[in-house]
């Protein structure tokens, strides 16, 4: 496998340069042609290594690379990024604030000419873990590439996973750090589409998050672009081992005191086609299935079912799950006991049986009545796991009233170590 550059998937080889700058030790800045042995990726200083912040660390660009800075204006000015930034929206000015903005800035300063975008070193290791050689079983994280119908709730369940507010059900905020980084790539090799607008759309449910505060307008419909990135940096707190015990146990266990979950988010629009469009292979598929738009609830959405069942077939990746959302909008009366029972606990953190996600959907696809695309996905379950893992509160814009999602360290957990684990056989 070749190494990848993660913001345009080029392959870098001896003809291909990257940039390193460690935001505390900028002087040892350093241009070099890419090298498998890694030790140009570093910062000189050891400690580095293990950075206490990604935002402090180290921070690379693929030279050539066409996935450009959004303040890069082509014009040869050199780059200028603000403090802070607005983004208007349906005749309302969102005031966004987020770390990006005084990395970037720094970066700039060190490089005003550099028409690329920056991204964090362990977001490198993490896209070509494989090719590094990064060691095994003490892997730092995946790339996750999230495939469904307009509307499933792709970009609702990656901009929680990258929050600490994702993971706060039912117990209070984690003590366990989250950080973030997103950035949304052109379409093609070429002229740049409101490179700002996308970025700025993209960084408006973090700074809005972390004002705490909730505006429905943060959900936009994802456009059509090659890679629209959101990457979750997580490390554990070792003063709170009780948490990182109960779940974690993998990050806690693991040399490498940072993890990532790099999820590529795509646009309903594209999947929805019947051919796949993104054909560079990543760790784990995760095809997005809106719960609550299934035969046999009456009310159903034709391409939900299908474009799952079809994406299931052709996404590129080495392990595929299929991710049930909105299950907060099914009536409760269409469920059966067990299956409230079993939502229930879901909602309240227990344990459940494994499997249990699957049978209760299969039972919901399983309907006297349901699509044939809803068999079709049926079928195709027997090797997948299945999560489901909703958001409420999306649309409640009382003052301290924040989203929360459910379900969703089950999926994480299970994505940061079932790399490892050694597939599931089917008895025959
Ligand atoms: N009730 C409920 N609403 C949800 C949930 N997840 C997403 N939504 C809503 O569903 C709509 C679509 O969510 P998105 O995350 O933007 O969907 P998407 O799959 O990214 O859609 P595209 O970008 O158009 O492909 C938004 O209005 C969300 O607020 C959920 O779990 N429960
Ligand atoms: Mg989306
Ligand atoms: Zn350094
Ligand atoms: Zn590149």
């Amino acid at each position: 496998m070749p190494v990848k550059c993660p913001l345009c998937f080029q392959k870098l080889d001896a003809t291909q340069q990257l940039t390193r700058v460690c935001l505390s030790h900028p002087d040892l800045k350093q241009t070099f042609p890419f090298d498998i042995d890694r030790k140009d990726i570093f910062c000189k200083v050891k400690t580095c290594e293990n950075p206490r912040s990604i935002q402090t660390g180290v921070f690379l660009r693929h030279v050539g690379c066409p996935a450009k800075n959004p303040y890069w204006k082509g014009d040869g000015t050199p780059i200028a990024v603000p403090e802070k930034d607005t983004l208007e929206r349906e005749g309302k000015v969102f005031h966004i604030q987020h770390w990006l903005f005084g990395a970037l800035r720094e970066l700039a300063g060190f490089e005003p000419d550099a028409s690329e975008m920056w991204f964090p070193l362990h977001m490198f290791r993490t896209v070509n873990w494989y090719s590094l050689d990064e060691r095994q079983g003490q892997g730092i994280g995946a790339t996750i590439r999230l495939a469904g119908a307009k509307n499933a709730g792709k970009t609702v369940l990656a901009t929680m996973a990258l929050v600490p507010y994702g993971y706060a059900q039912p117990q209070p905020v984690p003590a366990f750090r989250v950080e973030n980084y997103t950035y949304v790539s052109p379409e093609g090799i070429g002229v740049v589409q409101q490179p700002q607008e996308q970025f700025l759309q993209a960084l408006l449910p973090f700074s809005m998050l972390r004002d705490q505060q909730n505006t429905p307008e943060w959900v936009a419909g994802t456009p059509p672009t090659r890679a629209n990135i959101k990457a979750a940096f997580f490390r554990a707190n070792v003063e709170d081992r009780k948490w990182a015990e109960e779940v974690w146990k993998y990050v806690l266990n693991s040399k490498e005191p940072w993890h990532s979950l790099l999820f590529y988010d795509t646009a309903g629009e594209d999947n929805e086609k019947p051919a796949e469009k993104h054909k560079d292979p990543v760790d784990i598929g995760a095809v997005v299935l809106d719960g609550s738009q299934l035969r046999f609830l009456g009310h159903v959405t034709p391409p939900n079912a299908k474009t799952a069942s079809e994406r299931l077939a052709t996404i590129a990746a080495n392990r595929k799950c299929l991710i049930v959302t909105k299950v907060d909008l099914i009536q409760d009366d269409l469920l059966l006991p067990a299956e409230r029972e079993l939502l229930a606990k879901l909602r309240a953190g227990e344990a459940v049986e494994p499997d249990a996600e699957k049978k209760l959907l299969l039972r919901w696809l399983g309907d006297k009545n349901a699509l044939p695309a809803e068999r079709d996905l049926a079928y195709q379950l027997a090797d997948v796991e299945v999560f489901l893992v909703w958001t409420e509160g999306l649309n409640d814009t009382d003052p301290g009233s924040l989203p929360r999602t459910f379900g969703l360290r089950r999926f994480v957990t299970w994505s940061l170590d079932g790399r490892f684990a050694p597939k599931k056989k089917k008895g025959k």
